[in-house]
């Protein structure tokens, strides 16, 4: 198969909130990376992405703040595009899954294969809530879990046990909406019958694609084992493209069916008249970049959809990544334990380069890995700062000193320099194997190998200490470095693109990054240059200098010609001090404590509604041989080397006397002293830790097992309470 062009798309966000290093890690940095590569290496790529804007969660969200779920996409399309545009990551669309295109593409798309037969339907029987008259998704009943008996279950799931759950497993089952117990009614949806796409399937991935990577092929292949079943591609929601058929009243797309086929109608509304050949013409490369709980929609549903349509090219390639931790523990949307995107480039401005390399450098690529402040602060300071930020701007400032500022001439070479330089040649081999298979952690070592030979041949060379003796050899010296800060800059574009446009602005180069399509139909073959700080903005204009570099120019001893006028030196990269991490730390750790405390709260709250179950009828002599009566507390102490008792001395109208009592968790004797109480006053004498306890304080139990008096407010001692 000769492909002529490359399409990449990246899974489209929930606009339900914004983005964190989950998804970054996970999907988007390595996306760019990729992106970034194959346009130097002359390749014609689109880059597609937008937000996915229907689905249950939103509508929720809408719900919690009392907005409408437009108002809710709204707000996080604006967040999740510039945080993106902030990161250096720039779609040639980012649009949005609630755009007239989509709508009607999505439309017409489930139309085709409604007409075609390409459905079934079933009739099935969903909660529906007559108060609020609407058919309830599973997120929207709430009952107890049969598993821990969490009152607050969802009808999908159960988040304190983490059971997946359906509706009707649910005890006591209520509407979240109107709080009513849900009926039964029937309904019909349509289906995609996967089961039949099966045989295919097992050929196309099992067969055809041996070279998707172990955790995808994996996961396709225990699908396929497990056996497929037909799929609904319809809900009984009013948020979502209407289904656009006769019977089709009440009901929408499913946000699985309709949120695929938004990276066509992006790539529609960019490129309205050609389009189609990025879709529908073989010689596309299809490329999705998605987290691995998206395989089997990417895998198998959207490709049966496709299969099933007929007109649309099938992915040539999934590579998904696993999940990146944080601290220790998963990312978590609902509990705030992220590293949000857009608070990121608010607490570190000009540290975007910092974040795109150590989550590529930690990115989970086989397995889930994990994500530390520590960690972030160590790679920036002694990889990116010491290594490839220390080694050009030496070269740089060097070169200023002895050189004015210039490419130095006048050279005397020695075989170190020729040996330095040869090094380089091999890691752009080693970085061209592993982007173009994905493995992005192993390529970005290769890169930085490239600066750790330029940083060795500086300290071993010392050209600081040479000039003194022999200048000439010291132009050999600052010359070769300066050639393998050419080599970075063009070997770091895909990593660190504001870095790399720094240091070809230190070098007074332009870089050849390919065609971008953001400028609308346009000729591949043209090319663009990058300008600004780092966000290859193609602008179509060739730079002011007349050095244009390019991929193949890595590990090349002349990039740069003698003479050539060098920039100002700048720091690529500025060290993250403790302050920073520290200030992060803490934030999580105030985060967790909050979380801590509320589900404490929460569970008080729950146990405090369990009741005793009521005890066996007693007769009125049982009770009537009771002798309750008021008392007083004279004097309170905790008996020594208990923690939970307290020996009370009382008045009790009849007597003074001691109880000990088992209060001493919930009440100080301070509390005690003075207080009315209940007593049974004619209780067998108990010897407890050596005391005589003559009776028993009466107190009310809770749910939760904490202790209340039950006490007259006033009576006199010694009053009867029956
Ligand atoms: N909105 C992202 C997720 O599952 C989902 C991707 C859609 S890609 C078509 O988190
Ligand atoms: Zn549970």
């Amino acid at each position: 198969m000769k492909f002529t062009r490359t399409l990449v798309t990246c899974a489209l966000p929930y606009a339900n909130g914004p983005v964190h290093i989950g998804h970054l890690a996970g999907v988007y940095v390595p996306a760019d990376i990729y992106v970034r590569y194959l346009r130097l290496r002359g390749e014609d790529v689109l880059y597609i992405c937008g937000s996915d804007e229907h689905g249950v969660p939103i509508t929720i969200k809408a719900k919690q703040r009392g907005c409408t779920p437009q108002d809710v996409v709204d707000e996080y399309n604006k967040i999740i595009k510039e945080s993106f545009s902030g990161l250096g990551i720039n779609f040639d669309i980012y649009s949005r899954t609630t755009s007239k295109v989509h709508s009607e593409l999505a439309s017409e798309f489930f139309r085709k294969l409604y007409d075609e037969g390409k459905f079934v339907t079933k009739e099935s029987e969903q909660y529906y809530d007559e108060e609020a008259k609407t058919f309830l998704a599973d997120r929207y009943i709430i009952g107890t879990c049969p598993k821990c008996g969490n009152p607050e279950a969802y009808g999908d799931q159960c988040e304190k046990c983490g059971s997946t759950l359906s509706p009707e497993e649910l005890i006591d089952p209520r509407s979240a909406l109107s709080g009513s117990a849900p009926v039964k009614k029937k309904t019909k949806h349509w289906y995609l019958p996967l089961n039949e796409y099966e045989p295919w399937l097992r050929e196309w991935i099992l067969e055809q694609h041996k070279e998707w990577k172990t955790n995808v092929y994996g996961q396709c292949k225990s699908w396929l084992d497990g056996g497929l079943q037909p799929r609904a591609v319809s809900r009984d929601l009013d948020w979502g493209i209407p289904l656009p058929i006769e019977g089709g009243e009440g009901k929408v797309l499913y946000v699985w069916f309709d949120a695929p086929i938004g990276y066509i109608s992006n790539t529609k509304e960019l490129l309205p008249e050609s389009w189609e050949k990025w879709w529908k013409d073989s010689s596309t490369r299809l490329v999705h970049f998605i987290g691995k709980d998206n395989i089997v929609f990417h895998c198998i549903v959207f490709p049966s959809m496709c299969k099933g349509h007929g007109e649309y090219i099938l992915p040539d390639n999934v590579p998904s990544n696993e999940f990146l931790n944080l601290e220790g523990r998963k990312l978590s949307t609902s509990k705030n334990w992220a590293v949000w995107l857009h608070e990121y480039l608010r607490d570190f401005p000009g540290q975007e380069d910092a974040l795109r390399y150590v989550l590529c450098a930690n990115a989970p690529e086989t397995k889930d890995n994990d994500f530390t402040w520590k960690d972030f602060q160590a790679r920036c300071n002694s990889e990116l700062v010491a290594v490839f930020g220390n080694f050009v701007n030496r070269a740089v400032v060097l070169a200023g000193k002895y050189f004015g500022g210039k490419v130095p001439g006048n050279l005397k070479p020695a075989p170190v320099d020729a040996e330095a330089i040869a090094e380089i040649g091999p890691c752009r081999e080693a970085l061209e194997k592993y982007l173009s298979t994905f493995h992005f952690r192993e390529a970005l070592k290769e890169a930085m190998n490239i600066a750790r030979i330029g940083n060795k041949y500086i300290s071993d060379a010392e050209p600081w200490k040479v000039f003194k003796t022999d200048p000439e050899r010291t132009a050999s010296i600052l010359y070769t470095c300066l050639q393998i800060s050419a080599s970075l800059a063009v070997a770091f574009e895909p990593f660190t693109p504001f870095a790399a446009e720094k240091l070809r602005r230190m070098l007074r180069v332009g870089i050849d990054a390919g065609f971008d399509h953001r400028l609308g139909e346009g000729s591949p073959t043209e090319n663009f240059y990058s300008e600004g700080d780092g966000r290859a903005l193609h602008t179509g204009i060739k730079p002011a200098e007349d050095i244009v570099l390019r991929w193949d120019m890595i590990g090349s001893g002349d990039i740069l010609p003698e003479g050539h006028e060098l920039g100002e030196a700048e720091l690529l990269f500025r060290k993250i001090e403790d302050s920073e991490i520290d200030a992060q730390v803490a934030r999580l750790e105030a985060t967790a404590a909050a979380q801590a405390a509320a589900a404490e709260e929460k569970a008080r709250e729950e146990a405090l509604k369990k009741v005793e179950p009521a005890k066996e009828e007693v007769s009125f002599d049982d009770f009537s041989r009771m002798d309750i009566r008021s008392a007083t507390v004279l004097e309170a102490e905790r008996v020594p080397k208990t923690d939970k008792l307290l020996k009370l001395r009382i008045s009790t109208g009849l007597d003074e006397r001691t109880i000990v009592s088992g209060i001493a968790e919930y009440y100080s004797p301070e509390d005690m002293v003075g207080k009315k109480i209940c007593i049974l006053a004619n209780l067998a004498p108990r010897t407890i830790r050596g005391i005589e306890s003559r009776g028993m304080i009466l107190m009310a139990k809770q749910g939760d097992g904490s202790l209340k008096l039950v006490a007259p407010s006033d009576a006199a001692d010694g009053s009867t309470i029956g």
